[in-house]
């Protein structure tokens, strides 16, 4: 029963699509926190091993946060609408299962911020992607200045964030902001093969593969490694092990649990 986004189950692959076309699909407060719920459901529902993320109609994934809700923000509402983003997407990021964004249109400010925070980004040719923040005199508030130099690098993000520009999707796919640009009619299709070949591996080390990335990229190589040491111990301890080398030695396909 939700107002503003649309939750569907087709195992392996849950779906989550804001649903605000006339807004462009802009966030507003009781979008965050119906997506909050509807990724905590995704993430404690075994049947579901990859996540796609999605906007309404063919126009925009996300045109950012919803710039009326700003009229009336006090600072205490600020940072508490600032804590409550963040909330959400860190709960994407380390959601211990892949989400993968399907950007079929405008993915700007927060709309960029929640594509970023995703694991891998697909987009449509029609899609635009940027942070226009400063042209509202704000700074990205959703991770953009820590996602973005990340993903893309420090002089590409900064372009980005300080220009305010949107780019296009070509564009977009040659920095590395996206994996993959397709036609808008393919968009959901190309999302769902990758989540598919997610979904055939080994659950517990894809999780484990999520969280040495992740954690690794925030720390030092030498953290990494050893986290990476740590979780490859760990992973040793599941059936899907055995299972996935039994069945390569045996000359059949793996069923992992
Ligand atoms: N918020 C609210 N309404 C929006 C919207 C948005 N972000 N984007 C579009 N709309 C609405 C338009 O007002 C319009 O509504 P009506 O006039 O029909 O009632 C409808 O969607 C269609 O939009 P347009 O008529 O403008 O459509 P166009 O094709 O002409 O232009 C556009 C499309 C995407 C280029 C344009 O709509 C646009 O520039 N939209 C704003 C994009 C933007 O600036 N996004 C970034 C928002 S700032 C924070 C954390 C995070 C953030 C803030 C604070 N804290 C930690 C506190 C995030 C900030 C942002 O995301």
């Amino acid at each position: 029963a939700y107002e503003n986004i649309l939750v569907e189950k087709k195992p392996p692959i849950g779906y989550i699509t804001v649903n605000r076309p006339k807004v462009l699909n802009a966030l507003n407060i009781k979008t965050v926190l119906e997506l909050m719920d509807a990724f905590e459901g995704m993430a404690n529902d075994d049947e579901v091993r990859v996540v796609i993320l999605t906007g309404s109609g063919e126009k925009s994934f996300v045109a950012g946060a919803d710039i009326k809700e700003f009229q009336n923000l006090s600072p205490d509402g600020a940072r508490q609408y600032a804590m409550r983003g963040q909330k959400l997407l860190n709960l994407i990021e380390r959601l211990g299962k892949p989400v993968i964004a399907a950007i079929n249109g405008y993915a700007l400010g927060g709309g960029c911020e929640i594509a970023m925070a995703c694991t891998i980004r697909v987009a449509s040719e029609n899609a635009k992607l940027g942070q226009p923040e400063v042209g509202l005199g704000l700074i990205p508030g959703y991770g953009g200045t820590q996602r973005l130099p990340r993903l893309v690098g420090k002089g590409r993000a900064y372009e980005m964030i300080l220009t305010g520009r949107h780019i296009d999707a070509t564009r977009a796919e040659q920095i590395g902001l996206v994996n993959k640009v397709v036609p808008q009619a393919s968009l959901m299709e190309e999302c769902e093969n990758i989540a598919k070949a997610i979904a055939k591996q080994a659950p517990l080390a894809i999780r484990y593969c999520l969280e040495a990335v992740d954690r690794g990229l925030n720390g030092s190589l030498d953290d990494g490694l050893a986290l990476e040491a740590d979780l490859f111990g760990l992973v040793f301890g599941s059936e899907d092990v055995k299972e996935g080398v039994s069945a390569f030695i045996e000359k059949r396909k793996p069923e992992f649990r």
